[in-house]
């Protein structure tokens, strides 16, 4: 390093502040508008972001901004998502980016409480099967792999959180607007085989999942977020324990080498980096578990109104939704004939009829909705929409599922921004 900046003052300088300390040594100020975007970013995620392992990362000062990184709050690997945040990491997709019947991983949301792992090495991955069994257990992925079943199946996941930028007033947490929703195919094997395969014992109420990811504030030990389900839902044999998103290993931003997929919950329930499940004899209490975290007000509550923490309960099932990925919002056409298209999905059951409005709900016309490829996969719909004058329409859809249940124009205000189903609407101008 020349100009008198010694080794040991670049690292200095990286620490104190990268921002400072790149434009020092590069000339060039990257970061000063993105809060320390990828600030202390660990070896892991950052050779996630960049999309390679990094050589001579031993090099690297804390805190270094990869020139990769440094111009567009972008992630390798994770093409053309939003990110909301570099700590934990979290980006979202645009619905148009959405379309394909199966989420590419590139398009594949990111929702990090913490930060990932440094070692992600699946060859000696282990996860933990104790608490309430018979026989607890530690399996490799080749064990798992081995002596359980393997299936790939379609499962929508989708954050308790996403819509929560259309919150009025605003909650706290990631703003999360149309995009924390994907459908990847995951292939692993069956939660509840390997659950079988330990023996639950009489008493178990309730599944705790842990995770390896660490907490933000780097103190040792704290977990960002260890939750859980049901006995009975963690039965379901629809959950997976996987190891392959779309015919390759999860993407680290995923939660690879192996994570769950409990489908039709809340996304959290399903833990990236899974090390261990342990069967409790009571609601697990861990974090994110307990308070206002992925929980709803009993009751109605006035906006901002004050209410006592004894009145949430946990989120099970997700509701019924639906997101239009053609055209995208803004879609500027000369000719009005449309091909609409979209996906629908719901946390129980199907969903039975996509319905489709051009004229800000006075009429409604039934869109065609394949089968789910397999329970708990979005199903994928179309309409062809005439819009004959010339000017601004709306397409709204709303979805209605096996329950009965249909998308509301808006949704009850809560603390914690959750569950927002809310009828997608996207602008299209016809020229
Ligand atoms: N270990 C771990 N698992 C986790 C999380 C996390 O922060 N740590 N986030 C959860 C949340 S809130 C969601 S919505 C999903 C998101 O999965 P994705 O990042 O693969 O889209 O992962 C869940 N599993
Ligand atoms: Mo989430």
């Amino acid at each position: 390093m020349g100009d008198g900046v010694s080794d040991t003052r670049l690292y200095e300088r990286y620490n104190q502040d990268p921002d400072e300390a790149d434009h020092l040594l590069f000339g060039r100020r990257t970061h000063a508008d993105r809060r320390g975007f990828l600030k202390n970013a660990g070896l892991a995620a950052m050779g996630a972001l960049v999309g390679a392992a990094i050589p001579f990362h031993r090099n690297i000062p804390a805190h270094f901004i990869p020139v990769a990184l440094a111009s567009e709050p972008v992630i390798r690997g994770k093409d053309g998502l939003t990110v909301l945040n570099d700590r934990p990491m979290c980006a979202e997709t645009p619905p148009h980016l959405l379309d394909d019947a199966i989420t590419p991983t590139e398009r594949h949301f990111v929702r990090n409480n913490g930060l990932m792992p440094e070692d992600l090495d699946a060859s000696h991955w282990e996860l933990r099967i104790n608490g309430l069994v018979d026989t607890p257990v530690t399996l490799g992925l080749e064990d798992l792999e081995n002596r359980f079943e393997v299936v790939t199946r379609a499962l929508a996941l989708e954050c308790a959180g996403n819509g929560r930028a259309f919150f009025d007033p605003k909650t706290k947490g990631e703003q999360w607007t149309y995009g924390a929703v994907a459908c990847s195919e995951w292939t692993g094997v069956r939660l509840s085989d390997v659950l079988q395969a330990a023996g639950i014992q009489r008493g178990a109420v309730y599944t705790a999942h842990y995770s390896a990811d660490t907490h933000v504030s780097g103190e040792e030990g704290r977990l960002p977020l260890s939750r859980g389900v049901p006995i009975d839902k963690a039965m379901d044999e629809h959950n997976l324990i996987a190891f392959a998103q779309n015919g390759r290993p999860i993407h680290p931003l995923n939660g690879g080498p192996l994570r769950l997929i409990i489908p039709g919950w809340p996304g959290s329930c399903s833990q990236k980096w899974l090390t261990r499940v342990e069967i409790r004899n009571q609601v697990h209490d861990g974090p994110k578990m307990t308070g206002t975290s992925y929980r709803l007000p009993n009751r109605g509550i006035e906006p901002g109104e004050a209410v006592d923490e004894e009145i949430f309960r946990i989120i099970e099932s997700m509701p019924v939704k639906s997101l239009i990925t053609h055209p995208a919002t803004g879609y500027r056409t000369a000719d009005g004939e449309i091909e609409v298209r979209g996906h629908a999905w719901t946390g129980e059951g199907r969903v039975d009829v996509v319905d489709l409005s051009i004229d800000f709900g006075a009429t409604w016309m039934r869109a065609s909705l394949d089968e789910p490829v397999n329970p708990y996969a979005w199903q994928n719909w179309r309409a062809s929409v005439s819009l004959r004058q010339r000017g601004y329409y709306e397409i709204w859809a709303k979805a209605t599922d096996s329950r009965g249940i249909s998308q509301p124009h808006a949704i009850a205000w809560n603390p914690g921004g959750y569950l927002n189903n809310a009828m997608h609407r996207v602008a299209v101008y016809v020229e």
